[in-house]
């Protein structure tokens, strides 16, 4: 089949949702500006097209969000009673759920994942993981973190670009749901639908700055891990900017957990229903254009069946359609900013001439935006860069073992722990490998599935702490007496 690499702009998409030529800081349940007046835009990354300018916050607005935050949790949130929470949580998702659309579209402008994506993936599970959480806020005593667990206070949050409003809705439902306050930093490329969001809050009444929105890049996020008003830090992002974090608060009173990088196996064995496995392959690395930190990037599959799961493999991605994000038939998006771009061009570039074969479908790409064709590397040595670093875009390094022992130890052969998967018919075998694998998430003849009953969170230099379920409440209340 001839693949399709076109790009045609949906312009009545755009029509679904209003895009602000400019947007202030959500401090204290308003829109204020920025103390310095300083602003940057945030772009399309498919056509490279400015959407906004966004106000960047510095440590003047980070002190002042933290202070709404303070104010909010003495005077209303913290003392509000778990049912009453509750109601708040209830009612957010519920408004999620009302306005999907917008978010859906706004999220795939601004990030470049594509529609049946963030309308079917991103904001379904924001929606869910509020009404989780709003069903715990009075269950709380309940939930095995020792009687009457009490909220840290204020809680600062930072998050990256892959999953924006997933990525909130991971960190603002747990926190409220528990009795904190909240002041959240969006990734610089991304901050449209967690502005979106501040409207949300203000539509559900929600008390004025329990949650507290701070936009700009690195500094801002600094700022927030810096400020000593700050009880405890959320980040998710990179290994490096984890490690920055873990140094900044070491010796304070701060808490922290921190959700980092990946590079996780898809282990398919010569039992496995191989076109069942050969989907998993490729919604496990190109789910998101890869930008997803429990992304299957490194495919170790059994010596016997190499061939024939490459073969299909391969015949499988001449069929994804790359290209508009905000067409419904499209299967790969943009790549989130051209540094990302930059990142995956020199990696990719690191394992041709490290000796691996570089595969991609026969594509053109659009001339305007960011955009990188599915990639797959066959003849990868453990060594190469490209098995062993986070590449975080759609590039697949193939490994071969021969034995159950061969798989787990190449598996674990990363400083990551994130996640895994294994592909085999065999639940005795599929619960043996489970258990030597050190990974947070293990999947089971499927990947990328996600639910907020489920606690998500690493091993090793993916981090620690853990989000979502009954373990993701943990990281929010004082430890109460058991
Ligand atoms: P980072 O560069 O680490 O950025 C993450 C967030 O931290 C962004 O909001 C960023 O701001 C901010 N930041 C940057 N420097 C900071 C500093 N010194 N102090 C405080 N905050 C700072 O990561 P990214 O490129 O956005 O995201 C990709 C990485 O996130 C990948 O490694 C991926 O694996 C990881 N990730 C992990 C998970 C989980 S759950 N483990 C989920 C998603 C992503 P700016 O963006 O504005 O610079």
């Amino acid at each position: 089949m001839t693949p399709k690499f076109e790009y045609a702009p949906a312009p009545e998409s755009r029509s679904v949702v209003d895009i602000a030529s400019s947007y202030g800081l959500f401090i204290g349940g308003e829109f204020v500006d920025p103390a310095a007046g300083t602003s940057f835009k945030t772009v399309n990354p498919a056509t490279e097209e400015s959407l906004a300018d966004i106000a960047e916050a510095d440590a003047t607005d980070v002190d002042a969000a933290v202070r709404a935050a303070r104010r909010a949790y003495e005077r209303v949130w913290g003392r509000m009673p778990g049912s009453e929470r509750g109601k708040y949580l209830f009612r957010i998702a519920r408004i999620l759920q009302e306005r999907a659309r917008e978010f859906a579209v706004l999220e795939s402008i601004d990030n470049g994942k594509p529609i049946k994506e963030s309308r079917d993936v991103d904001v379904p599970l924001a929606a869910a993981h509020f009404f989780y959480h709003a069903g715990w806020a009075d269950k709380l005593d309940y939930a095995g973190l020792g009687t009457d667990p009490a909220p840290l206070g204020v809680v600062g949050q930072v998050i990256p670009w892959n999953f924006p409003l997933l990525m909130l809705a991971w960190k603002i439902a747990p926190a409220l749901a528990t009795g904190n306050t909240v002041v959240l930093k969006p990734a610089e490329t991304t901050p449209l639908t967690a502005l979106l969001f501040a409207q949300v809050c203000q539509q559900a009444d929600l008390p004025a700055g329990v949650v507290n929105i701070v936009t700009g890049a690195g500094a801002t996020g600094q700022a927030i891990v810096d400020h000593p008003g700050v009880d405890k830090i959320a980040f998710t992002g990179s290994t490096d900017v984890g490690r920055a974090i873990a140094r900044a608060v070491a010796g304070t009173r701060k808490k922290v957990t921190l959700e980092l990088g990946g590079k996780a196996a898809n282990i398919v064995f010569d039992d496995a229903a191989i076109d069942q496995a050969v989907e998993g392959i490729v919604n496990g690395i190109f789910f998101n254009q890869g930008h997803v930190c429990c992304a299957g990037s490194r495919l170790l599959v059994q010596e016997s069946i190499a061939d024939d799961v490459i073969r299909r493999l391969k015949r499988r991605l001449t069929t994804l359609r790359v290209g508009d994000p905000l067409d419904k038939n499209t299967d790969v998006g943009a790549i989130n900013s051209a540094a990302q771009l930059a990142r995956i061009t020199e990696l990719t570039a690191a394992g041709e001439a490290e000796g691996a074969t570089r595969w991609t479908p026969d594509c053109a790409l659009p001339e305007r935006g960011y955009w990188f064709a599915p990639t797959v590397f066959t003849d990868v040595s453990q060594a190469h860069r490209i098995a062993q670093e986070e590449i975080f875009g759609p590039v697949l390094s193939v490994l071969t073992f021969r034995t159950p022992a061969e798989a787990v130890a190449k598996a674990n052969n990363t400083p990551y722990g994130l996640s895994a998967g294994i592909w085999s018919e065999k639940g005795s075998r599929i619960l043996q490998i489970a258990d030597q694998l050190r990974a947070g998430v293990v999947w089971a003849n499927t990947f990328n599935r996600f639910d907020p009953t489920s606690p998500f969170g690493g091993y090793k230099e993916s981090g620690y702490g853990r989000e979502g379920g009954r373990h993701g409440l943990a990281a929010y209340v004082t430890e109460g007496s058991h």
